[in-house]
């Protein structure tokens, strides 16, 4: 039914359905705040659950002084990432004269970027917005929808057996002559080969429907976070490689170049991978490493000291077309004596993360001061962009005044789902990868633009970090999540953890 459906030309879209995954975890949607050469902005990116499909830009401007808006999306780099199409000018609301929104098609999977450029009181600005995009999904077609067509699809079919005879039977008769038994004849073997060719017509698209089909999942699961194949060597030493999702048959499209290959990785904030290690079920402690590559294409890293126990593994890594790719495992792990942690290496240990999950706003650090989760008043929903701010206090309660950047920012955070089902890494710039990031700023016309990026932001040559630190995030669904901050003060790095229920 479906391929007949197709044959009528009328439906692209396809059927099955598989939960919606992507390059940080669970978490498709892109929260990016920066400037735009003088105008500070938070720009939300609600990438659509099929490519092409419309992805939903709200922008909000933090000065009052922004007057339009335009948005277009193109590749990130390479091919057709310097030749932008004529872009979309955003929608200014009524209401809130900062906040702009617009619509605009994706085409095509893979690092995408959605430049966004400014006019206003103090000139003109312009950004460049990392998206990752993939299907999310296959959608089910609706019911009613299905059935409508089959029965167009068949009186169609019909009809075009009935139509074919009358032409044989009738087609050059005069008025009022009546057809003869030999015309008869004619038009209902007419008729039967009619009827054959419509049906092997049918059966072919039926065919054409079903390659398609399995194309489209086959683009699902090439985006899918990929699986980490884990080893544990020499009692301490942990080894990540990529496996494959289907090791017997070495899928063609897990050995093209557009795959992810370990070997050709791009460094994201000074470390070609961030892995980190959780202990589940109860996200109790984790670890936030920065293992190094070995030949064929895989990395190893030297555990630190570990309590026994079952890990998950998240280990973020950019490809080199700037796309962001989260693999994915699990491992359980006798008792390691390992080194102690060194250089961007962190832990934090502590209680565990129960259900519901108790809101927190104060979490202690080692030296006795402690970071502040400034909370909105209103209870925290799914989908809403927030500014997600921490301060941090020293032991006296005042402002630290000893914050440095850790890794090139002023904090790292991570949220994660009590499930697993989300993870995000996220920065002041937002859920971006900075490594993207810095690829988009780089595609940008003006110099001037790429001297503001957000890497190069907090790399202040005077004094201290504010002692403050900001994200923009928004959760992808209701639950209960774990949110480790983390900050470096004094030389030391220093983890706060929040619990937040999600509505
Ligand atoms: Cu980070």
């Amino acid at each position: 039914m479906r391929s007949r459906i197709h044959l009528l030309g009328l439906i692209p879209l396809l059927l099955a359905t598989v939960p919606p995954l992507s390059a940080h975890v669970g978490s498709p949607d892109v929260f990016y705040e920066g400037s735009a050469g003088p105008y500070r902005l938070f720009v939300t990116v609600r990438v659509p659950q099929v490519i092409p499909g419309v992805a939903e830009i709200q922008i909000r401007g933090e000065s009052g002084d922004v007057r339009a808006i335009r948005v277009v999306p193109m590749r990130l780099a390479g091919p057709g990432s310097n030749l932008p199409p004529t872009p979309d000018l955003a929608v200014q609301s009524k209401d809130d004269p900062q906040f702009f929104t617009a619509s605009l098609w994706l085409m095509e999977t893979g690092a995408l970027q959605v430049r966004v450029l400014v006019d206003g009181a103090r000139g003109q600005g312009e950004v460049s917005v990392p998206v990752p995009s993939f299907a999310q999904r296959t959608l089910p077609m609706q019911k009613s929808l299905a059935v409508l067509l089959l029965a167009l699809m068949l009186l169609l079919a019909v009809g075009v057996v009935f139509i074919v005879g009358a032409i044989v039977r009738e087609g050059n008769l005069n008025g009022g002559e009546v057809p003869s038994d030999s015309r008869n004849r004619r038009a209902r073997r007419a008729m039967l080969i009619t009827a054959v060719l419509v049906t092997v017509l049918l059966f072919l698209g039926k065919a054409w429907w079903g390659v398609n089909a399995a194309d489209f999942q086959r683009r699902v699961d090439f985006f899918k976070p990929p699986v980490a194949a884990l080893n544990l060597v020499d009692g301490h030493r942990l080894e990540i490689r990529v496996e494959r999702m289907d090791t017997r048959t070495e899928r063609a499209e897990f050995r093209s170049p557009a795959y992810l290959h370990l070997g050709d990785v791009i460094p994201d904030h000074g470390h070609l991978m961030h892995l980190f290690l959780l202990r589940v079920p109860e996200l109790d402690a984790m670890w936030h490493l920065h293992p190094d590559p070995i030949p064929e294409n895989a990395f190893a890293v030297d555990l630190p000291d570990m309590p026994a126990g079952r890990y998950q593994v998240f280990a973020d890594v950019v490809d080199p077309r700037g796309y962001p790719w989260t693999l994915l495992g699990s491992i359980d792990l006798p008792q390691i004596a390992g080194n102690p942690l060194a250089g961007d290496d962190s832990t934090w240990s502590g209680a565990p993360l129960v259900a519901p999950a108790a809101d927190s706003t104060n979490s202690p650090i080692p030296d006795g001061g402690r970071i502040v989760w400034q909370r909105p008043a209103v209870p925290l929903k799914t989908g809403v962009p927030l500014e997600f701010t921490f301060a941090v206090q020293d032991r006296d309660g005042r402002p630290a005044r000893d914050m440095e950047p850790y890794m090139g920012m002023a904090g790292h955070a991570e949220f994660v789902r009590s499930d697993l089902s989300v993870f995000a890494h996220v920065h002041p710039a937002g859920s971006v990868s900075m490594a993207a990031l810095e690829l988009a700023q780089g595609g940008l016309p003006n110099a001037a633009d790429a001297a503001q990026m957000p890497m190069s932001m907090p790399m202040q040559e005077t004094g201290p970090l504010p002692p403050e630190v900001r994200f923009p995030y928004g959760f992808p669904q209701a639950g209960d999540y774990r949110i480790f901050v983390q900050i470096k003060r004094g030389g030391r790095v220093e983890t706060g953890v929040f619990d937040a229920r999600v509505e």
